[in-house]
Formats: C-alpha cells, structure tokens, sequence
C-alpha cells in the first residue's frame, strides 16, 4: 500500500522562490507534505496519482497563491510593559537618545522585565508572537536583551522558546546581554562588557537557550571594541553572531561584523560602500527593519542600490519592540521596505523568506521544494506582489507550520 502523504494543497498558484532570482512560481500546483517536511511541489499534472489516492488530507486552494512561510529574523517581542508615553514625548521633539539619557527607552522596559514573573512574561508576550502568525509568519527570532543580568536574560529565552512550543512554529533564540547599560554598571561600561562574556553569556550557552548572539553597536550602546570581546566570547561558545550596525551612527560594526563572519548586520542606515563590500565578501545577510526608520521619522535610507549591487543578500523584519518599533505584523514591514526603501516586492518576498532563512544560519527553510520544512501560506491574493500592496487586512488564509495547520 502506498505510504500516504499527510497533507495535499491542489489548485494552487505556487510562489516556490526556488531559484537565485524571481519568484519561482508554479502554476496549476500542488504542494504534498509527510511528517512536516514537503514531499511534493510542482505542477499538479506531475502528480504520480490522482490527489485523493495520495494524501490523507486533500485541500483545494482555488488558484490562491501559496508562499514559504514567513520568516520574521529580527524581533524583541518578549518584554513586559510598553512605551506608548516615549511614542508621544518624540511626537513632541524628544529623540530617542534624549528619552534613553534620561533613563526612559530601553532601561525602562528592562526595569519592568526583571519585575514580571516568567509566566506573566509569557502570557504578554503570547498575543504579540500570535499576531505575527495569524499573518503569515512560521518561524521567529527572538532576542533577550531587556533582562542584562543572568536571570531575567535567562527568563526571558526560556519565554521565547515557550512561545514556539506552544504556537507550533520555529523560535531561534539570540543572546543580546550587550543591549544597553544596566543601572548597577553606570560608568562600567567595560565591567558590563566583561560580566556579559565571562558570567552571562556562559550561563545561557550552558543552558543551551541561544542559538546566536547579538550586540548593540551604536552611540548609546556599545563601542566597536567592546562589541568585539562580544563576538569573542561568542566564538569561544561556538554561536554565531548577528549585530545591530549603524543604525543611528557610524561606528565601523558592520565591517567588524563580516569581519568576524556574522550571519547577518542588521538596520544599516549609516553603512558605507566599503561596508557593503565587506559583507557581500563574508555572505552576511542585511536585514533591513523599515519600522524602526518609519516609528523613529528617520530620513538616511540604508543604501540597497548598493546593496543589490554587491549582491547582498537583503533580509526584512519588523524588529518587534516597544520602544522603536512596536510592528506586529511582518507583512507590514515587506510594504514598508518596498514604501520606504523602494525594495522591489520580490525583494521584500525574498527578504522574509530564503534571505531571512539565511540570516538566521537555518537551511531547511525559506523555499518550496522538496525536503524542506513544510511550512506555508495560503493567501487570499493571486499576485505576489499582493503581499506588499495591501496595508493591514489578514490576507492569510491558511498557516501550516512543519505540515500542521495552525491558523
Ligand atoms: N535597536 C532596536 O531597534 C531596538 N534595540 C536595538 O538595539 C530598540 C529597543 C528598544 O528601544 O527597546
Ligand atoms: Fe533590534
């Protein structure tokens, strides 16, 4: 008896992205999945038999477009509290490094982080996790960075990987201890830097909770050379490192972040063709975060005519957080990248699909062909470009993470 496949999406108009270039799309498709990983994904009139005799499930999609799962490479969803008062004092003339020097910004939602018991931080940060699934999104990364000691950095992994057990979708943790300055090490900023490498950063790998490490590289966080005992201490653990680069400033990180073979450098407004370059030589990913430039009023677009000519491979994200971009739906983000930094809908389909796969050191997903994690949307949309046209709506129809259902 043939071995049944467990699921079969027929009639579809499938966006495979298969290729280096273009949308991969399938006309007349069909996309079969067993034990949560794709089996089939092509034409319909390939298919060895009729559809009934080959899957236990049959689902038709009437000509919907189906895309790769979604792939949000770059959030700070879990954290307590919110800065909604922050959102209207730079409505009124405060930047953002004003609100962070006077102890508001990243501080404040640390202070309210540590207080929050780990199931409270679960139950808050749930719904923010589920927003950006009901809208397409099967597998997130997740930072800490609003604990910056061992424990609250602790909790707060152990929430995010929480989150992807209970939603059925992919979580890749990301140690970011080096995010801003803790009260007890004002003036210290070395003493941090040295406790973050030796104490936390230890702890957590022990542990087993990150699968990468992050650093915040800018004017109000961390100079270049603290930022490289970081990525020191990071190669001693054997985790891959990813890096918050010029996104307020120049400070040289997306350069030492290539340097150092990072998966990704991520926000960029400032990099220079150099920096460019050097990460088109390395492979680093630039992943692009249209909502912390859109909720900040920035105007120095990062360079993607660059970028595109270096064969950069672009990424994009919603950066998920509460002081800079509290965005909750990815989709958003690809129709800010396209609005704002004039990506191409293709680009921005890439950017949250195979380019954010890569940012995130993960191969098994970001394409649909055989033998990859068999996660997909159907969207209420024929065209691909549908994706980064509409602003707001639920065009998901159907979320299927690792071959299940889950909207
Ligand atoms: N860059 C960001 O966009 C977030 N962190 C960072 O290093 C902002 C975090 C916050 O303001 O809470
Ligand atoms: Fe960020």
């Amino acid at each position: 008896m043939h071995d049944r496949w467990d699921l079969l999406i027929i009639d579809a108009r499938l966006a495979t992205l298969a290729g280096d270039a273009g949308y991969g799309l399938i006309e007349n498709g069909a996309i079969g999945s067993k034990d949560g990983v794709i089996v089939f994904a092509g034409r319909m009139d390939a298919l060895p038999r009729v559809p009934e005799a080959l899957a236990a499930r049959v689902e038709p999609a009437h000509g919907a477009l189906v895309t790769p799962g979604l792939i949000d490479c770059h959030t700070h969803l879990v954290f307590a509290g919110d800065r909604a008062h922050e959102f209207e004092l730079r409505l009124q003339g405060a930047s953002y490094e004003d609100i962070a020097k006077a102890g508001g910004g990243i501080l404040s939602t640390v202070l309210e982080t540590r207080a929050a018991s780990e199931d409270d931080l679960f139950a808050t940060s749930l719904p923010r996790a589920r927003a950006l699934l009901r809208d397409g999104v099967t597998t997130l990364e997740i930072k800490s960075g609003y604990g910056l000691d061992t424990d609250t950095e602790i909790k707060m992994l152990r929430v995010a990987r929480r989150i992807g057990v209970e939603l059925g979708v992919g979580v890749r943790t990301t140690f970011l201890g080096a995010h801003a300055l803790p009260l007890e090490f004002a003036g210290r900023a070395d003493d941090y830097i040295a406790f973050v490498c030796n104490k936390m950063l230890p702890a957590v790998a022990q542990a087993g909770l990150a699968d990468a490490v992050d650093a915040f590289c800018e004017g109000i966080g961390f100079t270049l050379a603290q930022t490289q005992r970081v990525f020191d201490a990071a190669r001693m653990h054997g985790l891959p490192i990813k890096l918050h680069a010029e996104q307020l400033s120049h400070l040289g990180g997306a350069a030492l972040a290539a340097r150092y073979l990072a998966l990704s450098a991520d926000h960029l407004e400032h990099i220079t063709d150099d920096d460019v370059r050097a990460m088109a030589a390395s492979g680093t990913v630039a992943v692009l975060l249209p909502g912390a430039f859109v909720c900040l009023r920035e105007t120095k677009l990062p360079p993607i005519e660059s970028l595109r000519a270096h064969g950069v491979a672009m990424a994009v994200a919603t950066d998920c957080n509460p002081g800079t971009s509290p965005l909750l739906s990815l989709r958003l983000a690809m129709a800010l990248a396209c609005a704002q930094f004039r990506l191409t809908p293709e680009e921005s389909l890439r950017g949250t699909t195979i380019n954010a796969a890569k940012s995130l050191g993960l191969r098994d997903r970001g394409r649909l062909q055989v033998g990859q994690r068999a996660d997909l949307v159907v969207w209420d949309a024929q065209d691909p470009a549908e994706l980064c046209y509409w602003l707001g709506g639920n065009p998901a129809r159907r979320v299927i993470a690792g071959g299940v259902f889950v909207v």
